[in-house]
């Protein structure tokens, strides 16, 4: 069984991490059963380094730094642990290697599988008016024990603010609207795309009639967003009518995948 460490929330059902969920979606695509230990941010380099999960890289003062998602996965009938890793990418490669008979997350040809990488690599970078209200928006949805540890470390991605916790990002109502703005041309340069590839494979998913590894990348960003913004807010609104409905039907194709175990 594999034990899939994700970072706990105060809202229902707990799930709310965009990195988290590429690696849920990952599993659940595949059918292979799991159970999550919620892990609250404080906990997240203590218990992985119990489980000796290497580290994701080392920080800039030296020490590991410890990400989820993670999984450590451990045979029942003989308890040997098989493996234990984190990024979501790495979890997704172990996956389709591990568990042949599962639909694969990742392409077997070399420049499809570069296509995914390469997008997987920078897609946030054109995504960044979205995380900052996301980022900021996250606080609340988290725990008392989470929300100081999260608020620094994402204050120090959004450098160009120069805060030190995301409390203080200056988000004033037209700060907001021009990261709306902003936000509206992130997700066409994404339809653009989406529409290029669709029209080469007939679509619906990222490689066309099966869900793969980007589409666990959308889907974990949508997951993140509706819980940040609300269901009934005006952003999600927007958003599910952005760009003829893309996204919205997205959202619907991947709702079989959302169990969350
Ligand atoms: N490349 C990694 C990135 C994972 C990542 O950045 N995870 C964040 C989720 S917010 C994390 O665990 N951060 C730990 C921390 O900030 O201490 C992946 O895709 O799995």
């Amino acid at each position: 069984m594999i034990t899939f460490f994700d970072v706990t929330s105060s809202i229902p059902g707990k799930a709310w991490n965009a990195t988290a969920w590429k690696t849920r979606f990952s599993l659940n695509f595949k059918g292979i059963p799991c159970k999550t230990q919620w892990l609250e941010y404080p906990e997240i380099a203590p218990v992985l380094e119990s489980h000796g999960i290497p580290p994701y890289k080392t920080k800039e003062d030296g020490t590991p730094y410890y990400t989820v998602p993670a999984i450590l996965d451990v045979d029942d009938e003989t308890g040997a642990v098989k493996a234990k890793l984190l990024d979501s990418l790495a979890i997704a490669k172990y996956l389709d290697d591990a568990y042949p008979d599962t639909p694969r997350l990742l392409p077997a040809d070399k420049a499809a599988l570069e296509e995914q990488e390469q997008l997987h690599a920078t897609w946030l970078y054109g995504m960044l008016p979205t995380l900052i209200l996301l980022g900021c928006g996250s606080v609340g949805l988290l725990n008392k024990e989470s929300q100081e540890h999260f608020s620094r470390a994402r204050a120090k991605d959004m450098y160009m603010y120069n805060v030190e916790r995301l409390e203080d990002v200056p988000l004033t109502p037209e700060h907001r609207q021009e990261l709306w703005t902003q936000a509206k041309a992130s997700f066409d340069n994404f339809d653009a795309l989406l529409k290029e590839k669709e029209a080469k494979n007939g679509g619906p998913w990222f490689t066309g009639n099966k869900p793969s590894f980007v589409d666990c990348m959308f889907g974990g960003y949508f997951m993140w967003a509706i819980k940040v913004f609300g269901e009934e807010s005006k952003e999600w609104a927007d958003i599910m009518e952005w760009n003829d409905g893309r996204w919205a039907r997205l959202v619907e194709r991947l709702k079989p995948y959302a169990s969350v175990s």
